[in-house]
């Protein structure tokens, strides 16, 4: 859960061995090697000045107890592969919804979700009630986050943080650094706040946590105890997961009962598609403004009360026969479920493993 997009966090994933999908597979281009030119060590980074600064600067501005943070963020590593796999994915990195949907809509991810659902049932109704997120969408995110805890990341979150925080990669393509400073500091928070012990926590190499790879800042805004045992357990808790999701979801404005897209076909030679695709997948025009620019939209979706987004996902080159793009009309949910993470194809792959689950549990 970081708004990078997955797409490049699950090339990076697969290569250090972490998770089951390959998509180096599922893209055309040059492949991408993160174990190349690995030649820094680790070290702590007590004897870094600017940590110890950020260490007291935080402390100050937090109340948190100086030496505890001095300590804390002083026997965090440098990790050099988390630096490594922070950086871009390379040229010659072209999309392909086709492989990416086959790396998620497949039998194991299928099969442990409906495991999953079929143990969650009462959690999962109980947080349709509590926030009207339906199964699918949260079955379907813990399933793409972490194939449903199997793949939870096996980094220290405090080194990782502290590694991106402090040596964030100089040839990336924009500086996070900022960011990452912002989540370690949250990430302390959590000592006093959540009872968890920080030092031991492990996540992903960028930081996210548990079966659906909250960041520190989004634990300390949406996490929350759904089972009842007074504390908040992202990893060890099915139905905290579920809770702190449905949440967040929420939180990001969703809808009710409304779908979260519809089909389109459309002749792209034929359809304005600069102005379609102007907003990205922020929804923005009507019903009827699609169809005024040449798209072709089913009944349900002419109905449809509230903005759409026409969402393009490659199949690699446009430009050749059989690799046209895919097309849908996006909602307010499509927009919701890219929040957690800031891609097309991260949503329509959590909402079509979702729905494929939910086909195979009612059937
Ligand atoms: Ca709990």
């Amino acid at each position: 859960m970081i708004d990078f997009t997955l797409i490049r966090k699950l090339l990076i994933v697969a290569i250090t061995g972490l998770s089951l999908i390959s998509p180096t597979q599922a893209f055309a281009g040059k492949k991408h090697n993160a174990h190349k030119n690995l030649s820094a060590k680790s070290f702590a980074y007590k004897d870094r000045s600017d940590a110890m600064a950020f260490a007291d600067r935080l402390a100050e501005q937090q109340g948190l107890d100086r030496d505890w943070v001095r300590q804390t963020i002083g026997e965090a590593r440098f990790m050099p592969m988390v630096q490594k796999l922070m950086q871009p994915a390379g040229h010659g990195f072209v999309k392909n919804w086709n492989a990416y949907r086959s790396r998620f809509i497949e039998p194991l991810r299928i099969e442990s979700g409906i495991e999953f659902w079929r143990s969650n049932t009462d959690t999962l109704a109980r947080a349709e009630q509590d926030f009207g997120v339906p199964p699918e969408v949260i079955v379907g995110i813990i399933g793409v986050e972490t194939i449903y805890g199997r793949h939870m990341g096996s980094y220290r979150v405090i080194d990782a943080l502290a590694t991106l925080a402090f040596d964030f990669p100089k040839t990336a393509d924009r500086d996070r650094s900022a960011f990452f400073q912002s989540e370690l500091a949250q990430f302390l928070t959590l000592q006093a706040n959540a009872g968890l012990d920080i030092t031991n926590v492990k996540g992903s190499y960028a930081g996210a946590i548990g079966l659906g790879q909250f960041m520190p800042s989004s634990w300390v805004k949406y996490a929350i105890d759904y089972d009842g045992d007074g504390q908040i357990d992202l990893r060890g808790s099915a139905s905290d997961a579920i809770g702190s999701i449905a949440n967040f979801l929420k939180a990001s404005n969703w809808r009710p009962g409304m779908p979260a897209y519809y089909p389109v076909s459309l002749v792209p030679t034929r359809t304005d598609m600069a102005t379609l695709l102007a907003p990205d997948i922020r929804p923005t025009f009507s019903p009827a403004d699609l169809t005024a620019c040449g798209i072709l939209l089913n009944e349900k979706a002419t109905r449809h009360q509230g903005p759409l987004a026409l969402v393009e996902l490659l199949n690699g080159d446009p430009e050749i026969d059989g690799e046209e793009p895919t097309y849908i009309a996006g909602t307010e949910n499509f927009y919701a479920i890219s929040r957690y993470n800031r891609s097309s194809y991260y949503t329509l792959a959590v909402i079509e493993l979702g729905e494929t689950i939910r086909a195979e549990v009612m059937k």
